[in-house]
């Protein structure tokens, strides 16, 4: 397989980029290697500049449910070109995608759009304050709520895969408000509010997918939904990864615990850069103008996005049976994929939720961000390449999730397991 075109396009990005890229797990860092530099991409498909095709197992970082270039989506954003790329004033299409997060999710009583993941947190966590009148946030190690200050706190994805905690650039003070716990271990929360009586509220990845795939168990959700009441916190679930990715009606469907509020991205925008947060009435109704709790972006509720957005739930909508599909190809794959592992005498923990699936190089179940740390990076970093030649392109980080989408066919999935039964083999 040659990458010569992608090596000169990484040297030449490197020039002007840092790192040659605008996000850094992108960078493939932490798998060696170069990262291809993608040119289009079909259905399950992308093709990097050298016109080498792989299957896609990123799929956008989550975004694209239905594969790349889905021809309803794609016309959707087509029209709505036509019609003007932003107006920075309200448009129907707005409401009409608000109708659609606010009938698929219990919870979500009202919401706002913004423009990335990111946003739709750090703004979550500022009405929370708001709305308690309290400054505490607890969060939970592993997990990742995008960039902003408060939130970059011993977390997951890129963080993890660069081995950085925290970052430089964020004052203590920011984060003096930001209480750690341990995902799925309840005496860890317990602990954060004996240590403190101020806590807004508690933020979590219900279905984490920042430290690899790590679910929440259920008894813990439940103990958590029930601590938050006892002390006046609010539960937020952010589920900018596993909304419309694990089940169409969000992590509370699968947990049966209620979230005061969720974070939304990725798939709401079907590949256009879209956020939301939402949830009760009582607590939306402190958000300006309504109430005194401050938000605003230019290009938030953009009218090209809202489109794609639209077009991508609304086919959700028509083939909700599509989700089950899903979930049987993702467990078959990672199934599969542990069998093979098994057969070569590797390790592989494995776990899937709706179109989501995980696997750590690892003898351990994982339960939290110490036990993923635990997994054989450089095993995963052999096994990255060696899927890449190929011809599969999985996330460059043993932190991350992998997705599939409407165009990942069976075929492809045996296809997939067939090709790890022989990088196995190559690696062990
Ligand atoms: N860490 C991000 C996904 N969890 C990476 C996103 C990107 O590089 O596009």
């Amino acid at each position: 397989m040659s990458i010569e075109k992608s090596v000169k396009a990484f040297q030449e990005a490197q020039k002007l980029i840092p790192g040659g890229v605008n996000s850094p797990v992108r960078a493939f860092a932490s798998v060696g290697g170069i990262p291809r530099f993608i040119s289009s991409g079909e259905g399950a498909y992308i093709v990097d500049i050298d016109g080498n095709r792989y299957v896609d197992y990123v799929q956008s970082w989550g975004p694209l449910i239905f594969g790349h270039r889905n021809e309803e989506i794609e016309n959707a954003v087509i029209e709505a070109v036509k019609h003007g790329l932003s107006f920075g004033a309200p448009t129907e299409a707005e409401t009409e995608l608000a109708s659609m997060v606010t009938n698929f999710f219990d919870s979500i009583d009202k919401v706002r759009f913004v423009s990335s993941g990111t946003e739709a947190v750090m703004s979550a966590i500022r009405l929370a304050r708001g709305f308690t009148g309290r400054d505490d946030i607890v969060k939970f190690t592993g997990c990742y709520h995008g960039h902003s200050d408060s939130l970059l706190v011993q977390a997951g994805s890129g963080a993890a895969t660069f081995g950085n905690p925290s970052s430089p650039g964020v004052p203590a003070d920011f984060t003096k408000h930001t209480l750690l716990a341990t995902y799925n271990d309840i005496e860890s929360v317990k602990k954060c509010f004996a240590d403190s009586k101020d806590i807004a509220c508690v933020i979590i990845e219900p279905i984490a997918g920042n430290m690899g795939l790590v679910p929440a168990t259920k008894e813990f959700l439940a103990e958590l939904r029930r601590i938050c009441d006892d002390n006046g916190a609010l539960l937020i679930f952010d589920e900018v990864m596993s909304g419309f990715r694990a089940s169409i009606f969000g992590a509370e469907s699968i947990t049966g615990v209620k979230p005061d509020m969720v974070t939304l991205g990725k798939v709401i925008g079907g590949g256009m850069p879209v956020g939301a947060f939402g949830g009760r009435a009582e607590i939306m109704a402190k958000l300006s103008p309504e109430g005194p709790v401050y938000q605003a972006g230019t290009l938030s509720g953009n009218p090209v996005a809202m489109a794609a957005g639209l077009a991508a739930l609304k086919k959700l909508k028509a083939h909700a049976r599509v989700m089950d599909t899903l979930h049987v190809r993702a467990a078959r794959l990672v199934e599969g994929m542990k069998e093979m592992a098994q057969k070569h005498g590797i390790a592989l923990q494995v776990d899937s939720r709706g179109s989501m699936f995980g696997f750590f190089f690892n003898d351990k179940p994982v339960m939290n961000f110490a036990d993923a740390l635990t997994s054989d990076t450089a095993l995963f970093a052999k096994f990255h390449a060696g899927m890449l030649e190929e011809g599969y392109y999985f996330a460059c980080s043993q932190f991350e999730t992998g997705f599939i989408s409407t165009a990942t066919t069976d075929t492809m999935i045996e296809e997939t397991i067939a090709a790890c039964d022989r990088v196995f083999g190559r690696i062990k």
